[in-house]
């Protein structure tokens, strides 16, 4: 690997960045969807070790995450029920414990490039620095067993380019989505020492709807047959797509943009190949929902051992 394309690995003091000259005339930021702002909230003291975080669609799996953490961790509180931290708001919840900060997402790319505008200027506003960021969800395999975890090398659109287009201002902008080489095999390490479930690198479609945009025949609406969607997969598959969610590319674009390391880990929870409809039971689902978790806590555990340096 060419050093000089992975400058997020050095290892020297690396803060997050925002690049916007507006924020240095406002007295005061309210971040409005977590419903903390900096005249109202003390965040370099409320965040300001966070050296972890992590995000995922639903609240109630960034919360369930927490509390796994916590245990891993040896930081359970007896006496907290782990409070979301956007107490006033349910748009998104986030939880906190020790360096590591969970937080949900939503579904989409709006949804969660929203969240990732409020987290990077709560992560700058707190002083944060060496942050790394995993967006730990779920998605649909392509040719893998359900319950797989990839863990993604480059996301892609819908037509497998490694791009997000976004019009601001009334004109196309275009950015790059790649993310740390170094911090994908650092996890595919980590799931060969927990050796609990199968972990992939591949490439992540990221589409902008479940049913059409994925070419599921399962919809309100489909205008295309059985070959059509197979063709499609196959086409997909070839180019290196090893699944397909709903966020990877504005989130790759924009931990880019702040100089944070970043991953997604994704489990598949089903075969796309072989069917459209997510039927497995609500134990086998919550039992796969489970990989990604298991690989972050290894990985922040990892970590934070390696930091504290031998017994
Ligand atoms: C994976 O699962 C969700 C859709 O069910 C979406 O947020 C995604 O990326
Ligand atoms: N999430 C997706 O976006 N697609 C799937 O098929 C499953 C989960």
């Amino acid at each position: 690997m060419d050093p000089k394309r992975d400058l997020q690995t050095a290892s020297c003091w690396s803060p997050v960045f925002v690049h916007n000259p507006h924020l240095d005339a406002m007295t005061d930021d309210f971040l409005y969807h977590f419903n903390l702002g900096t005249k109202t909230h003390n965040l370099p003291a409320m965040f300001g070790d966070v050296k972890f975080v992590c995000v995922g669609g639903s609240p109630w799996r960034m919360k369930d995450f927490i509390e796994y953490i916590a245990a891993e961790l040896d930081m359970k509180d007896p006496k907290s029920d782990y409070p979301n931290i956007c107490v006033g708001t349910d748009r998104y919840a986030m939880y906190k414990v020790g360096p590591v900060l969970s937080v949900s997402h939503g579904i989409g790319i709006p949804s969660i490039a929203i969240m990732l505008h409020e987290l990077f200027k709560l992560l700058h506003h707190a002083n944060c620095s060496d942050v790394t960021i995993l967006r730990i969800g779920t998605s649909g395999g392509i040719g893998l067993a359900p319950g797989t975890v990839v863990v993604t090398k480059q996301s892609v659109d819908a037509s497998f380019q490694p791009k997000f287009e976004q019009v601001i201002l009334g004109k196309m902008v275009v950015r790059n989505t790649d993310l740390s080489q170094s911090l994908a095999e650092e996890l595919l390490q980590c799931s060969k020492e927990l050796n609990q479930f199968e972990t992939v690198i591949g490439n992540t479609m990221c589409t902008l709807d479940f049913y059409e945009g994925q070419g599921r025949l399962d919809g309100a609406f489909c205008s295309y047959t059985e070959k059509d969607k197979q063709d499609y997969l196959n086409k997909a598959s070839e180019a290196g797509v090893c699944n397909i969610e709903m966020e990877s590319l504005v989130f790759a674009a924009m931990c880019k943009l702040s100089g944070v390391r970043a991953a997604v880990v994704c489990v598949t929870l089903l075969d796309r190949l072989k069917g459209d409809q997510l039927s497995s039971s609500h134990d086998v689902l919550q039992c796969y929902q489970k990989h990604p978790q298991v690989l972050a806590g290894h990985y922040i555990k990892k970590q934070l051992s390696a930091k504290a340096g031998p017994p």
